[in-house]
């Protein structure tokens, strides 16, 4: 099992894509192992984004995620979870993305780009402590998983 984390940015949220978009992971077969819709505190978007300090969009990023309420998924599969959600979001700039991603069917600019996901399953562990407490991350089987993936 592999869990990445997932962030329905503002302008996903604006423009009322939450619903489109939590549709695509749940066909694939992951689940959504843990969930909050919450404003982004300033000091918790600077933590996320450290690695971007310095650079020129780092402060018109900061601005975009703290802008509009998120909702913030921890998405489980059974294996290989970081790369395959990775996949279904699509090239970071949305103009660029391939159709048939989130980006590449939902959006066309590198800024607002709808969606953030954990780029490998150090990033991913790292991240999901930072958004979610232990107890918010919840185990279950889904009904239907002999069928997706049997192993
Ligand atoms: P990604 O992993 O695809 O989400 O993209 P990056 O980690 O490279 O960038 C993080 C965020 O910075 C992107 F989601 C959007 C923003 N960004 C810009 O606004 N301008 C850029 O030139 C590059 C990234």
């Amino acid at each position: 099992m592999e869990t990445t984390l997932v962030i329905i940015k503002p302008d996903a949220v604006q423009r009322e894509l939450i619903g489109p978009i939590i549709e695509r992971f749940e066909r694939k077969g992951l689940r959504i192992a843990g969930a909050k819709f919450i404003r982004v505190p300033r000091d918790l978007a600077e933590q996320h984004y450290a690695e971007h300090a310095g650079k020129p969009f780092y402060d018109s990023l900061l601005d975009f995620i703290t802008s509009s309420p998120v909702m913030v998924l921890a998405i489980r599969g059974s294996r290989e979870t970081v790369p395959i959600v990775r996949k279904i979001v699509g090239a970071t700039d949305g103009a660029a993305a391939e159709p048939g991603t989130i980006r590449g069917d939902f959006g066309m600019s590198k800024t607002l780009n709808l969606i953030h996901a954990s780029d490998s399953p150090q990033s991913a562990q790292r991240e999901l402590a930072m958004w979610f407490n232990d107890d918010e991350i919840v185990d279950y089987d889904l009904a239907d998983q002999r069928w997706i993936d049997p192993g």
